[in-house]
């Protein structure tokens, strides 16, 4: 055969499988219950997702709860009735999931965990695809040990939604960061419901509490939204955020690499929104192959700091959905 007709044959056969690679979750109906659009991140993670479903074939039903766990628990029971091939749950808190998962189990539809953790039996979902929760809270309060140094520091902390796996995980793993380091002190802590707009009236309470902040040495907020919000309450106060008072946070988004980039945003644990990839691939092997995947799935988390080329990161990250 001439080689034009043969390489012809290759590209057509590479690209066939390409697609076959994908092909097997073609015309699969799947139901997603998302918690909402809370944070950039939220948004990010609702994009790639129906991206990934795109690519793949998948006819996606998203729903979106708006932070209400009784709404997640209303999407899924409608997924069951619909008969659905396998649902998607981004878990708004950890707990009160087992009726509805049995039920789900019950129905034989395999439920995958998204970006948050659940108390309830591990027979009651698939897999779950999340971060090292603890790690990102852990990697934090080492960079801020490191930063300080012998340096008296006092930090207040910006917990993410109660009750959710981030917030309660994130708070230890910063507390373990922490540990054995006395000129470390957390001085207040309180929710700010992984939004900006919390976190700026939140922050603006810890700052009037503390006489103004000026005994406020950092923030640690569990995800960047607050964090921004954080930075425009310090800056109200006639404070420089990044230099009066640290900011570390979590998720990697572009905006806080644009506070990094103008020196008001100190470090950010990274945390990829591409959570429905492996949960995509776990659900192909599974529903055609039989494969039961690894009970977690977990993604990796990376620090950054200003010396890691923040507008570079900004650029490379606006328009990916945030
Ligand atoms: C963490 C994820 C968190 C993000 C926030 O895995 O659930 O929820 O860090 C989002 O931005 O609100």
């Amino acid at each position: 055969m001439a080689l034009y007709k043969q390489l012809a044959l290759g590209a057509g056969l590479a690209a066939l499988l390409s697609t076959a690679a994908h092909a097997d979750l073609s015309g699969k109906v799947i139901g997603f219950s998302q918690i909402g659009s809370e944070s950039g991140w939220r948004a990010a993670e609702t994009s790639v997702t129906k991206a990934e479903a795109e690519k793949r074939g998948v006819d996606l039903k998203f729903a979106d709860a708006q932070q209400k766990q009784e709404n997640q628990i209303k999407a899924i029971r409608g997924f069951i009735a619909q008969g659905v091939d396998a649902i998607l749950v981004a878990p708004v808190v950890s707990t009160g999931w087992d009726e509805v998962l049995t039920e789900a189990k019950e129905a034989s539809i395999p439920v995958v965990l998204l970006d948050r953790g659940i108390d309830a039996s591990q027979d009651l979902y698939l897999t779950s695809v999340a971060s090292d929760q603890v790690k990102e809270g852990r990697v934090a309060g080492e960079w801020l040990v490191k930063t300080v140094g012998d340096k008296p520091c006092n930090v207040v902390e910006l917990q993410g939604t109660v009750g959710s796996s981030p917030a309660i995980n994130r708070k230890q793993g910063f507390e373990e960061g922490i540990a054995g380091h006395a000129n470390i002190t957390l001085t207040r802590s309180q929710t700010g419901d992984f939004t900006r707009a919390k976190g700026k009236e939140v922050m603006e309470g810890f700052l009037k509490a503390e006489g103004g902040g000026k005994s406020i040495c950092a923030v640690y907020a569990h995800n960047d939204d607050m964090a921004v919000g954080a930075i425009q309450a310090i800056k109200d106060a006639g404070l420089k955020p990044g230099s009066d008072i640290l900011v570390v946070s979590i998720d990697a988004v572009p905006d806080i690499f644009a506070a990094m980039a103008a020196g008001e945003a100190n470090a950010t644990v990274e945390l990829t929104p591409n959570m429905a990839g492996p949960a995509f691939d776990a659900l192909d092997a599974f529903l055609n192959g039989g494969t039961v995947p690894e009970k977690f799935i977990i993604t990796e988390s990376k620090l950054y700091t200003p010396a890691d080329n923040p507008q570079g990161e900004y650029e490379a990250r606006k328009g990916l959905g945030y």
